[in-house]
């Protein structure tokens, strides 16, 4: 049955609606005995705010919190948290391998698990100096483990070998920000997306990754048909589905398609001159200045017809959607993991910013470009804490002195202790793992036996390391690895605040015990780190709500100022944006805006003040296309890509405790164009083989035309089809990080 937009639009934005029709449903009489507590979806960066409810110490029931942004919604995901916390699969006590790899995982008390990690770490530095330890952590971890872990592994063990899967995810999204602003993090929020005339998603499949943002972008549709939405995706996506302009063109080819639109935009005289004539600067890629009309000569090439060559998208369509984004009153864009995991992923998010500066779509409400991001707490946790190796909190970087020192000052330790190299990003980590330059890691809240690039070549590292673990599921691939496995305390048997897309910072409250012999990860840490030698004067703290504070502090006159986020505040209130410099202040919608963030001064004789660089401006940056790492070619004549399914959550191994998630999607496999698939004899459910240049695989088929032809895709949440055994690990040259959406590949029926 094919359904017309109209229908189509009507069930997107109804089939999020889940938490109204209270899904684990708390039986009415027990109602009464039921205490409702405050927390944060466990799950993805969209950051809903959910209401646990408890009865008689047990987590029963879960309901959207009415009053966050996602007004009491909640997607299938987050609706079906509570069994995940007690599933049989939770890792209960402490465990090590007394033997070493291979041997059994034996359970021990946390005495002996944390002296037994605290001697090898103690050991790994008196003998191979800090760099042969690391910390590999993760954009799930509460702000509160990772602010701890950042100022435990610079600061303690003094190396800079601090990284974690941000790095795979939302590094390109952070240098794009800041080689165009000046700091990371966007200068929007969700309220865009109620205003918005025109929506720019371009490498996102909203409806899929981030459901409840997407019933908002849907309704936001349906009551204001005039509304545009542009999808820019490679296939065609249930987010596609309802969009006025779908652009399905050949992957790893949007740097053309954007110099395009700026090309248009500029000749048809559709740009905003007043605005980038005063708030912004034009460079070139060598970050020399230049001028407008350099930045003219620089499009010349990227003609419509040009543009149509290198992607397939017809000239007429590029000059619509230049126009379409340029002359709606105000437009959004949104994108995720089909632009950052690029090998030119920070260019790319140049390329939409220089859009934006370019027709001045930019702060006001429903002009914005904004990032969308993918983990709970990848913004909040681990980009504003600086908690990756080449960063420090609040905007610092490790290459600076200055900033080093002001840290080394707010620490309380020596000039000098911070060292002035960066350390291994997340790729290069399991790369020194491999070859014994890094021999003991610190691995928390993140699965990376399942989800680093061309596995093939990096699990060694993990086999050969030291791997202190700390997890709550034994479904984690990369427990195989543990030689020390440290049960964590889960979401809401815990407290911490996690920091979503919008700036936006939410605490979720200990509601339940944790199960068995789990533990918060911040007591875990201090416990581990006192013993592996740290000053315990570093770590004062009794809790998270200690470490809060200081981080709180940390922030106060910086540009991610959020001094007035008490704990008590945020236990009362249903999230606050940053900037919030003081108690009394509301928090900020519009980042960069007179009269809204409290970081411009009011008497600043410009409305909007990019005060992230020096210059108060923002820069139009040259970034010329370049083709992915690896295109198709004769010998591997296909496009493989990979991403996500609705059901999962990355690894399965929450989701994945779920039977009614795990029914939708039992297992991995491969969507094959139907034009290819009658050209290979390739039916539904038969066997296909995936052949790289690094290994082969075999996945039942699923024939549709989601996928253009010529493009395979698969979900990677399948840990008995692990399909970055296949994936190349080239990076971005700045972001560093994989370039997971694009490699070539064979695809031929098993016979
Ligand atoms: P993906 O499936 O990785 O999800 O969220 P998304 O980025 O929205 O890929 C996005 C889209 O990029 C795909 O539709 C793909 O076809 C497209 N794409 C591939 N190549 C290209 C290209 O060359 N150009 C363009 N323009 N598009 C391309 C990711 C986000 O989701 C993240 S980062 C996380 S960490 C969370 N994970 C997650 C999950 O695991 N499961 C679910 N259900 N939701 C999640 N939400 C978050
Ligand atoms: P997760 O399954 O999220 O995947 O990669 P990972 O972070 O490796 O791993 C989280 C782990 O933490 C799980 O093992 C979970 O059981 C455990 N855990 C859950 N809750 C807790 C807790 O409270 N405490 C502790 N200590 N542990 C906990 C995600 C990564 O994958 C990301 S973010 C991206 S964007 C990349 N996307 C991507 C892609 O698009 N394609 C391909 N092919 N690969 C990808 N890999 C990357
Ligand atoms: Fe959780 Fe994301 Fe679903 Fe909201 S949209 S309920 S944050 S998984």
């Amino acid at each position: 049955m094919k359904l017309s937009r109209r229908e189509f639009l009507k069930g997107a934005a109804a089939s999020t609606a889940l938490a109204a029709i209270g899904l684990p449903g708390v039986a009415a009489a027990a109602e009464a005995e039921t205490k409702w507590v405050k927390g944060v979806c466990r799950y993805c960066g969209t950051g809903c705010g959910v209401l646990v409810g408890v009865q008689n110490g047990k987590a029963v029931s879960i309901k959207g919190d009415p009053n966050n942004h996602n007004q009491g919604l909640l997607c299938l995901k987050g609706a079906m948290l509570i069994p995940v916390i007690y599933t049989p699969d939770r890792i209960l006590e402490p465990m090590i391998r007394r033997n070493g790899k291979g041997s059994e995982l034996e359970k021990v008390s946390w005495d002996e698990a944390l002296d037994f990690a605290a001697k090898r770490f103690r050991d790994t530095i008196s003998e191979f100096g800090p760099n042969a330890v690391a910390y590999y952590g993760s954009g799930q971890a509460l702000t509160e483990e990772s602010y701890l872990a950042n100022k435990i592994w610079k600061a303690g063990f003094k190396t800079n070998n601090v990284d974690g899967n941000p790095r795979l995810c939302m590094a390109s999204a952070v240098g794009g920000y800041t080689t165009t602003f000046g700091k990371d993090e966007p200068m929007g929020t969700y309220y865009d997306i109620d205003n918005a005339t025109c929506f720019f998603i371009i490498g996102s499949n909203t409806s899929e990754a981030h459901p409840v943002l997407f019933r908002r972008i849907a309704r936001r549709k349906q009551f204001n048909p005039d509304v545009k939405i542009i999808v820019v995706d490679p296939r065609r996506t249930n987010t596609s589905r309802i969009a006025d302009l779908h652009l399905h063109f050949k992957p790893g080819t949007d740097l053309a398609l954007l110099n395009g639109m700026a090309h248009v935009i500029i000749k048809d005289e559709l740009d905003d001159y007043r605005f980038h004539g005063r708030h912004c600067v034009f460079k070139d890629n060598d970050g020399s200045e230049r001028t407008f009309e350099d930045y003219k000569a620089f499009l010349a090439e990227y003609t419509p017809e040009r543009v149509q060559e290198i992607t397939g998208i017809s000239a007429e369509n590029v000059v619509k959607v230049a126009r379409l984004f340029a002359e709606s009153p105000n437009t959004l864009s949104l994108w995720c993991m089909g632009i950052n995991q690029r090998s030119y992923g920070v260019w790319a998010n140049n390329l939409i910013h220089n859009l934006h500066l370019l027709t001045g779509h930019i702060g006001r409400l429903g002009a914005s470009p904004l990032s969308l991001t993918g983990q709970p707490n990848a913004c909040g946790g681990v980009r504003d804490t600086g908690s990756l190796s080449h960063l420090l909190p609040a905007g610092r970087v490790i290459a600076n002195e200055k900033h080093r020192n002001e840290m080394e000052d707010f620490w309380g330790v020596p000039r000098g202790t911070i060292q002035p190299t960066i350390g291994h990003h997340a790729v290069a980590l399991f790369g020194a793992m491999a070859t014994g330059d890094v021999k003991a890691v610190f691995i928390h809240c993140t699965n990376p036996a399942h989800t680093l690039p061309n596995l093939n070549k990096y699990t060694p590292g993990l086999q050969k390391a030291f791997i202190v673990q700390t997890e709550c599921f034994h479904d984690a691939e990369t427990t195989k690895y543990a030689d020390v496995l440290l049960p964590a305390a889960f979401w809401c048997e815990t407290d911490g605040v996690y920091g979503c897309t919008e700036r936006r910072y939410s605490l979720t409250e200990q509601a339940v015990q944790p199960s068995g012999n789990s533990r918060p990860v911040v007591n875990i840490m201090m416990d581990f780190a006192k013993r592996a030698g740290v000053d315990p004067k570093l770590i004062p703290f009794e809790n998270a709500a200690d470490i809060w504070d200081e981080w709180r502090t940390l922030s106060n006159g910086s540009p991610y100022n959020f001094y007035g986020m008490t704990r008590e505040r945020l236990k009362k209130e249903s999230g606050i944006r940053w900037p919030c410099p003081t108690e009394d202040h509301p928090g900020t919608v519009l980042r960069f805006v007179r009269g809204e963030d409290p970081l411009v001064p009011a008497d600043h004789p410009e409305k909007v003040f990019f005060y992230g660089n020096p210059n108060g401006k923002a820069n139009i940056l040259f970034r010329p296309y370049m083709p992915p790492f690896e295109p198709a070619d004769a010998d591997y004549p296909f496009v493989l890509t990979t991403g996500r399914v609705i059901d999962h959550w990355h690894t399965a191994t929450m989701t994945g405790q779920v039977p009614e998630l795990r029914k939708a999607y039992p297992g991995a496999f491969v969507e094959v164009n139907p034009e290819d698939a009658a050209r290979m004899d390739i039916r539904n459910g038969d066997q296909v083989v995936l052949e790289t240049r690094r290994d082969k695989m075999t996945f039942p088929a699923k024939v549709t035309d989601t996928c253009m032809p010529g493009l395979v895709f698969c979900p990677f949440f399948d840990k008995k089809k692990l399909v970055n055994r296949l994936f190349h690990d080239a990076v971005d040259n700045i972001s560093k990080e994989p370039e997971y959406k694009i490699c070539a590949t064979k695809v031929y029926k098993q016979v």
